[in-house]
């Protein structure tokens, strides 16, 4: 029974990869080779798209479009990874979506619902202004002219705050602003993001305890630290080039130590795909010393153990007579709430840490000695943390584990969350936020001469509600494929066609723009590697990752069709026909000079980026800085803050029998709702994504059978059906209780009021769902 005590003694590394039911070889390595290959044969990227690999990351390239990680100021030949490369190749595919795929081919919106996300986006770039014509369920070629004064038309009329303006941390800082400030000068804070699902955990529940809303380690610090604790993120997939540095430590002697429910081949061993050495010899870097497989939503338990065994060495060594193990010096001067904090970790007991992690006592004292052991420790942490009900108490027990020691804002230390989209973290810097105390509206008032509105406006989980509820009007979408990656899908859907308008900017075909509003448009903008020319020449483009650092970006290929727009052009195409006009706006000069952009963004935020058009091109880009990296906590008590934990478990609803977590996750093979393909090589799991990984002995006790037809039911009572069938059942490598399925299929299953009580992200890393023999897909595949 999955709520039954089934503890786990840390993954035997010497036996894997044999010890998995599914074996995968070593991240990196000739695998990666062959998922490039995979995807170069299946899109028809052209040679140069190839060269386009060579310009990645590197001072006045290209910065990748795909993740967050940081860009390195040695960069070597081929400073990209495996998915970079597809992310690239997938952008730069010879494939092209014309209006002739509706007016010629004859797809119809309807027919394409039954389409899969892969196929979807592998008709190709999107190459027109598309409008939805109803009469023929199609999408018609439009002029950009009356795109934009269609949204004008429909957006002028509506009460400000009906309107949603969402963004995927895709189109740059430039962009980025300028949408920020469209929206607050027609009206609304309703700017929701792609972190709202995702790292707003961070945002927030960082903020609350150290006063930042992101992580606190540079590039160097990578370099000195003596260990890494892994708390659920995922690099061999997400951030394939942190294998680098990583392996750079374990050449060096550091540790590394994994918290994760699933066995991730890239946390375990890793070929240097970029060294011909490695290569030739098949030579691998292990990278985890030790690997616990914790239940999901097992790490608040996790944690306090490790801490438990930080207090009782320091009592000890104090009891000896010997140096202290807890930094008592750093916590008096810089922090508040430790002697309730204390008092938790002696009052905890094993058994309950047992029974929440799902981890032995001996195993926690093993990763507990490691971090005692280490002079230096960085805390990494991903989707693992954010992604449940209590994921700010997660990340607050990670700040914990890490103050304890002094591990924060000093080299060779701190918390790093790994973010997601390549500009993710920086659209956040520059005013795309739903709340107003984000934002520097006395800066926004004298710059632009306007009353920013008052009023927060709606994440995207209050989105949802609004859409249901009927109050969402209009959603206009700066890239990303908000219907298929929001959790409720089936619900959104409905909601989302009811709309009076939706607007997709977009770069390729998705089912977001297969549920069209009364009035809709799709429209296609440049890729990251394409030239972007305007009136006043060849534009850059700047991002920010996941360490702060601000970077330039010169796309160079010609552009996939001369209807494409900028996505700043086409931010302010709306803004020049909806808004109306003043000499504080320039909508045409911005448009032809993104150097003036930087500018207004450099007036608004002076302190981070100072002499911002000059710095952008360094090699490694520029930080713009992080008062807790300083140790200065912009706290309410000016102090870093010690959370005591109420409950040990982050999932936020009991466990009861056959009621499982269900975790839903991403392959190899995909970049969110883009799915480049069907391989998981790194979990052996090929040609399908339609699987539910299940503990064998779990298996066995349900009374299922591996290799059969399963369906999960959403085990919650809100008057809602959430179910998804025909799912293969396949016996996996996962503690008893904790399932897995792919990610964006099992949204359906996801429901909008799951989410972190403090940030709103939603709960996708423990969904409770039954799981039943699915009858219906039994007889139909018969
Ligand atoms: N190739 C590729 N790269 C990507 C993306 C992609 O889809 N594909 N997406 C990008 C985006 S937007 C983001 S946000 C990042 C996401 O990157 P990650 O943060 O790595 O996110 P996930 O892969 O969703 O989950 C991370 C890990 O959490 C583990 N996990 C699940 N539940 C728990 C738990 O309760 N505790 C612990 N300790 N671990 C748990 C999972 O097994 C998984 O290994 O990657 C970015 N990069
Ligand atoms: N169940 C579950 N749900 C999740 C997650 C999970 O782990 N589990 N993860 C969540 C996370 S971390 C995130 S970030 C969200 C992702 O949610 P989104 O950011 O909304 O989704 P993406 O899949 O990244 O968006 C893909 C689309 O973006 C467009 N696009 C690609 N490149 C560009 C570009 O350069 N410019 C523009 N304008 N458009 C472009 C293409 O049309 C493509 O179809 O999903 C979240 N949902
Ligand atoms: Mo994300």
């Amino acid at each position: 029974m999955p709520n039954e005590d089934h503890t786990q003694a840390p993954a035997d590394l010497s036996k894997l990869p044999d010890d998995l039911p599914h074996s995968p070889g070593p991240a990196g390595g000739w695998g990666s080779m062959r998922g490039i290959a995979s995807i170069f044969g299946e899109t028809w990227s052209s040679p140069a798209s190839l060269a386009s690999l060579g310009k990645m990351n590197k001072p006045k390239g290209v910065m990748c479009a795909s993740c967050a990680w940081p860009k390195p100021v040695n960069y070597s030949a081929f400073e990209f990874c495996e998915n970079g490369a597809k992310a690239t190749l997938w952008e730069s595919t010879s494939a092209r979506c014309t209006p002739a795929f509706w007016a010629k081919d004859g797809h119809s919106v309807t027919e394409l619902r039954q389409w899969r996300d892969h196929d979807l986006e592998k008709t190709g770039r999107l190459t027109h202004p598309l409008r939805f014509d109803a009469a023929t369920d199609r999408y018609v070629e439009t002029t950009w002219d009356e795109a934009f004064a269609g949204i004008a038309g429909a957006l002028k009329p509506l009460d400000p705050d009906s309107a949603v303006f969402y963004a995927s941390g895709h189109a740059g800082l430039e962009a980025s602003y300028l949408y920020a400030l469209l929206a607050r000068v027609y009206g609304t804070n309703n700017l929701p993001q792609s972190s709202n699902m995702c790292h707003e955990t961070t945002s927030v529940g960082l903020t609350k305890v150290i006063g930042s809303p992101v992580g606190t380690i540079v590039w160097d610090d990578l370099a000195e630290a003596d260990a890494f604790f892994f708390f659920g993120q995922n690099p061999g997939t997400n951030s394939p080039r942190f294998l680098h540095p990583l392996k750079d430590a374990k050449d060096r002697g550091a540790k590394i130590v994994t918290f994760n429910p699933v066995i991730e081949q890239g946390l375990v061993s890793f070929v240097d795909p970029q060294s011909p050495v490695a290569m030739l010899t098949g030579k691998e870097t292990k990278i985890s010393d030790q690997y616990h497989q914790l239940k999901a939503g097992g790490d608040i338990a996790a944690m306090l153990g490790m801490c438990k065994v930080v207090v009782e060495a320091d009592d000890a060594a104090k009891a000896a007579g010997k140096a202290e193990v807890i930094d008592h010096a750093f916590i008096a001067q810089h922090t508040i709430g430790f002697d309730e904090f204390l008092q938790k970790c002696r009052d905890v007991t094993w058994a309950e840490i047992v029974q929440e992690s799902g981890l032995t006592e001996q195993a926690l004292r093993e990763a507990g000695n490691v971090y005692i052991a280490a002079e230096k420790v960085i805390g990494v942490y991903g989707m693992g943390l954010t992604q449940h009900a209590h994921g700010s108490v997660n990340v607050a027990m990670l700040v914990n584990l890490l103050m304890l020691r002094g591990n924060i804002g000093r080299s060779g230390a701190g918390c790093c969350p790994v973010r997601g989209h390549s500009n993710v973290q920086g659209q956040r810097t520059v005013g795309i936020a739903e709340k107003i105390h984000l934002i520097p509206v006395d800066k926004i008032k004298m710059l632009f001469d306007f009353d920013p509105p008052a009023k927060d406006g709606m994440n995207i989980v209050e989105a949802a509600e609004g859409l249901f509820a009927g109050k969402v009007r209009a959603f206009i979408s700066l890239g990303g494929n908000l219907l298929r990656a929001v959790p409720d899908q089936e619900r959104m859907e409905q909601a989302w066609a009811a709309q009076d308008l939706t607007v997709m900017v977009s770069t390729k075909l998705n089912r977001s723009h297969l549920f069209p509003g009364k009035l809709a448009y799709i429209l296609p903008c440049l890729g990251r590697f394409e030239e972007d020319e305007q009136a006043g020449g060849p534009q850059t483009i700047t991002s920010e990752d996941s360490f702060s650092m601000i970077n330039a970006s010169i796309g160079y290929r010609t552009p996939v069709s001369d209807q494409v727009m900028s996505e700043l052009a086409i931010v302010t195409g709306i803004a020049k026909a909806t808004l109306p006009p003043s000499a504080h706006l320039k909508w045409d000069a911005w448009t032809a000079d993104y150097g003036l952009v930087r500018d207004l963004i450099e007036r608004t935020y002076p302190d981070a980026f100072r002499d911002y058009n000059k710095r952008m091109y360094q090699a490694g880009g520029f930080w713009r800085g992080n008062a807790a990296h300083e140790r200065i906590w912009k706290t309410e008590s000016g102090k870093a803050v010690f959370t005591t934990p109420g409950e040990l478990t982050s999932i936020g609803f009991q466990d009861a029998p056959g009621r499982f977590r269900l975790i839903t996750m991403r392959s190899n093979d995909q970049f969110n709702t883009t799915i480049y393909g069907y391989s998981d090589r790194f979990r052996g799991i090929e040609g399908t994504r339609e699987v539910l990984l299940m503990n064998p002995d779990d298996i066995a006790e349900a009374g299922l059978q591996d290799g059969q037809k399963i369906r999960l039911i959403t085990d919650v009572d809100d008057g809602h059906d959430r179910q998804l069938g025909g799912l293969t059942l396949t016996a996996y490598k996962l503690p008893r209780g904790t399932i897995a399925g792919y990610y964006p299929e099992c949204n359906v299953l996801v429901p909008v009021a799951h989410h972190d009580e403090l940030s709103k992200t939603p709960a996708s890393k423990s969904v409770p769902v039954r799981i039943v023999a699915d009858t219906v897909a039994t007889a139909t595949s018969a």
